[in-house]
C-alpha cells in the first residue's frame, strides 16, 4: 500500500486505506504548516480573521515526517482534541468555533470530504511564545535533565528517582519554541516571566497544572496514564473586549502528550507510549540513520498503528467510531 493522497476536490470516495498526506484547498491561503498540521487563513486580507486548523494523517518519528501516513490519524486526533476541549471548558475557554464543515466559510465547502472530522474553525489568538509543559512522570527530556542536574527547568527533584517514576507532584516545565527542526528548549519559570510578564507567567502555570490535574485523573479512571503533555495558550478579546487566555492548538492528543497504558507501567526504564511503538520498533529494525529522506512504513505497521490510535480514542472518549 502506498497511501495515496486523496484528490483535493470532492470526486470519488475517500476509502479507508487512503491517508491525507497533504492538504490542498485550492485558492484558500495556507497560514502555517507544521510536521503534521496545516493552518489556513479564513480571510487573508484580515489580519484578525479566524483560522482553519487541519490535522493531516502525517506521522513523525525521530523528528522526521515519515513517507507513509496513518489513515484517519488526523480525524482521530481531532476528535480526541475536541473531546478534551469540551471536557475542560469549565476550567479554561478555548479557541474552537466549530468543527462542523457546513458551518465553515463558503470557500471551504468544495473541500468538505478532505476536511470532514479533521478540521476546526478556530479564533485567532495572540499566541504566547512558550510551550506550557506539565509532567507527572519522569520521561524524555525531563529524565535527561534530571540525570544531568537533579532538576528539571530549575525545579529540584528528590534524589534516587528512576526513569518513568511518578513525581511527588506534577511540575510545570516550560519550553521555548524553536523554529522548525530544532527541539524545544527547556526554560526556567523566571524565563517565562521574562517572556510574558509576571502575571501571565503565573496564570499560564496555574492553568497548566489545573488542566493536568483534571485530565490526568480522568485518564487514570480509563486505565491510561497521562505522563506529560504540552499546552499552547493565546490571548483573544472576550465579549467585553478584555484580553482573555484561551487554550489553543491541539489538546491532549497522543502527538502532544505521553499516554501510557496503566497495565504496562513499569518504572526503572523507558515506558513505550501508546501510539508509535510499532513505528519506532520498525524504524530501529531497518537501521534507518534518522536522516532524510524518512522511510515509508509496511502495511502491517500502518494498520497496527491505526488501531493503537483508535484504541486510545475509544478509551478516552468512550466512543467506538469516529
Ligand atoms: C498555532 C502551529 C499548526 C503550524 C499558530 N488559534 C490560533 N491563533 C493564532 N495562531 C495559532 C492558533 Cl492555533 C497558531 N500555531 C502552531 C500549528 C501548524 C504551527 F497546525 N501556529
Amino acid at each position: 500500500m502506498h497511501n495515496p493522497t486523496v484528490t483535493p476536490e470532492n470526486k470519488g470516495p475517500l476509502t479507508m486505506q487512503e491517508a491525507l498526506l497533504k492538504t490542498d484547498l485550492g485558492d484558500n491561503k495556507l497560514f502555517a504548516t507544521g510536521k503534521v498540521r496545516d493552518i489556513y487563513a479564513v480571510d487573508p486580507a484580515n489580519p484578525n480573521s479566524d483560522l482553519l486548523f487541519i490535522a493531516s494523517d502525517r506521522i513523525s518519528a525521530f523528528d522526521h515526517v515519515l513517507g507513509s501516513g496513518i489513515p484517519d490519524k488526523g480525524r482521530i486526533l481531532t476528535q480526541i482534541s475536541l473531546f478534551w476541549f469540551d471536557f475542560l471548558k469549565s476550567v479554561v475557554p478555548n479557541h474552537v468555533i466549530t468543527s462542523q464543515v457546513e458551518e465553515f466559510p463558503a470557500s471551504f465547502a468544495p473541500f468538505s470530504r478532505q476536511l470532514e472530522g479533521r478540521t476546526m474553525l478556530v479564533r485567532r489568538a495572540q499566541m504566547f511564545p512558550v510551550e506550557c509543559v506539565v509532567r507527572g512522570y519522569l520521561s524524555g527530556s525531563g529524565w535527561k535533565d534530571y540525570q544531568a542536574t537533579g532538576a528539571v527547568c530549575g525545579i529540584k527533584l528528590p534524589s534516587g528517582l528512576r526513569e518513568s517514576d511518578r513525581l511527588p507532584k506534577p511540575i510545570f516545565t516550560p519550553a521555548a519554541k524553536i523554529n522548525t527542526g530544532g527541539h524545544d528548549e527547556n526554560i526556567s519559570f523566571d524565563q517565562v516571566v521574562e517572556a510574558v510578564g509576571e502575571e501571565y507567567a503565573h496564570k499560564l502555570r496555574d492553568l497548566t497544572l489545573a488542566i493536568y490535574a483534571k485530565a490526568s485523573a480522568y485518564a487514570a479512571s480509563k486505565g491510561v496514564i497521562l505522563a506529560d503533555t504540552k499546552f499552547e495558550f493565546g490571548l483573544a478579546p472576550d465579549q467585553a473586549g478584555t484580553p482573555t487566555i484561551l487554550l489553543a492548538d491541539e489538546v491532549l492528543t497522543p502527538d502532544s502528550s505521553r499516554y501510557w497504558p496503566a497495565d504496562q507501567y513499569a518504572p526503572g526504564g523507558p515506558t513505550p507510549s501508546f501510539d508509535k511503538q510499532f513505528v519506532r520498533d520498525y524504524l530501529e529494525s531497518i537501521h534507518w540513520n534518522k536522516q532524510a529522506p524518512a522511510p515509508s512504513l509496511p502495511d502491517d505497521v500502518v494498520s497496527r498503528t491505526r488501531e493503537k490510535y483508535m484504541h486510545a480514542f475509544s478509551l478516552l472518549t468512550g466512543r467506538e467510531n469516529l
